[in-house]
């Protein structure tokens, strides 16, 4: 008779999230629908019937909060945050990933509160298996909701920012209705920056931080850094030529937002925790750093959904496999400089 297998500890990290070389690969997102505003269609735009579920700490879902408020959808799609601790292990699967809150845990000032439309649900995977009994993929915020049909519209986050931008104009008072963060005359520009944004950038960091080999740091690293030095040199130009605050001058785009994410956990946990250290925003990228500083201090889109204690939580509490002790560091402070420094 064979010994009885050792009981592993249920990991929320597939093995195949790297690949041979120990490069991290970004399994794609599952749930892919879209919200229109056509009111025939699978899912149609209504005020209150749709929900968000994020965590603050994560950059994706952030992009989502940002859009959600410059498009003022606050009274129109409603949002639960998760707690900031997100259990990378536990004895069974269903001990893994993000959860909710409880009554004594919840932050309600912030949305951190037990999910409102299954109180019973203790973690998000419970809404990914009511969606889908047969569900198999990574348990991932951001999740929008669909109240009606019970069901995941979508999982993917630069998808749910295209669908707030647009689909629900029609319930929107014309000032929020005009903001356009993916405007006509801008779209091939950004969508010729969003790849190598994306994957030198926003995944770039998590390649460096979670690379399992000397060879997959050092590729990351190096597209990270001089992707970052493109970003400065385009700042300043913009600069120079005194066009506005933003990365396409005079006009907020998505850009902004998926840019700022990343920007904004880069000095206060990136650096240190992802080995993203070859330099930090605030001593060596002035025209990044300024950009930075103006979207948080001037826009409340961004400066109210920049929660730095989830932020700073959930990474160096959560990724034990790479900060096994989960202290938290103190610095750098303030996390971020003000405006005239
Ligand atoms: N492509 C997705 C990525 C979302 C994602 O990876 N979210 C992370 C948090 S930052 C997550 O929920 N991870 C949980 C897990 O992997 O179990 C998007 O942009 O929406």
């Amino acid at each position: 008779m064979s010994p009885a297998p050792i009981a592993q500890p249920a990991s929320v990290l597939p093995k195949n999230l790297w690949n041979e070389k120990g490069e991290l690969q970004r399994p794609a997102s599952i749930f892919r629908n879209f919200i229109s505003s056509d009111p025939k269609s699978q899912f149609p735009a209504e005020a209150g019937r749709y929900h968000l579920y994020v965590s603050y700490a994560c950059p994706w879902a952030h992009r989502t909060l940002i859009v959600r408020k410059l498009k003022g959808l606050e009274d129109i799609i409603p949002f639960t945050s998760v707690m900031f601790h997100m259990d990378i292990k536990g004895e069974t699967p269903d001990e893994t990933g993000w959860k909710f809150a409880t009554t004594e845990t919840a932050e309600p000032d912030l949305e951190v509160t037990p999910d409102p439309l299954h109180p019973d649900f203790r973690r998000v995977r419970q809404l990914y298996y009511l969606a889908d009994p047969n569900y198999s993929g990574r348990f991932t915020v951001p999740v929008l909701w669909d109240k009606k049909q019970n069901t995941i519209v979508s999982n993917e986050s630069s998808e749910i920012i295209r669908m707030l931008n647009t689909e629900f104009n029609g319930l929107l008072p014309e000032k929020y209705a005009n903001v356009d963060i993916y405007p006509e005359h801008l779209r091939s520009q950004i969508d010729d920056v969003n790849p190598w944004h994306y994957d030198d950038i926003n995944n770039g960091v998590y390649k460096c931080g979670l690379g399992q080999t000397q060879f997959a740091y050092h590729g990351a690293v190096t597209k990270l850094f001089d992707s970052l030095d493109r970003v400065e040199a385009q700042l300043s130009q913009n600069a120079e030529k005194g066009s506005g605050p933003y990365y396409f001058g005079d006009v907020l785009t998505e850009v902004d937002v998926r840019l700022y994410v990343t920007l904004v956990r880069f000095d206060p946990v990136y650096v240190s925790l992802f080995k993203t250290n070859k330099k930090m925003i605030r001593y060596d990228l002035p025209h990044v750093h300024e950009y930075m500083r103006r979207l948080y201090w001037e826009d409340l889109a961004f400066k109210e959904t920049t929660i730095m204690h989830h932020i700073k939580g959930h990474y160096f509490e959560s990724l034990t496999m790479i900060n096994p002790s989960g202290v938290v560091p103190e610095g750098p402070l303030p996390h971020i400089l003000p405006l005239q420094v």
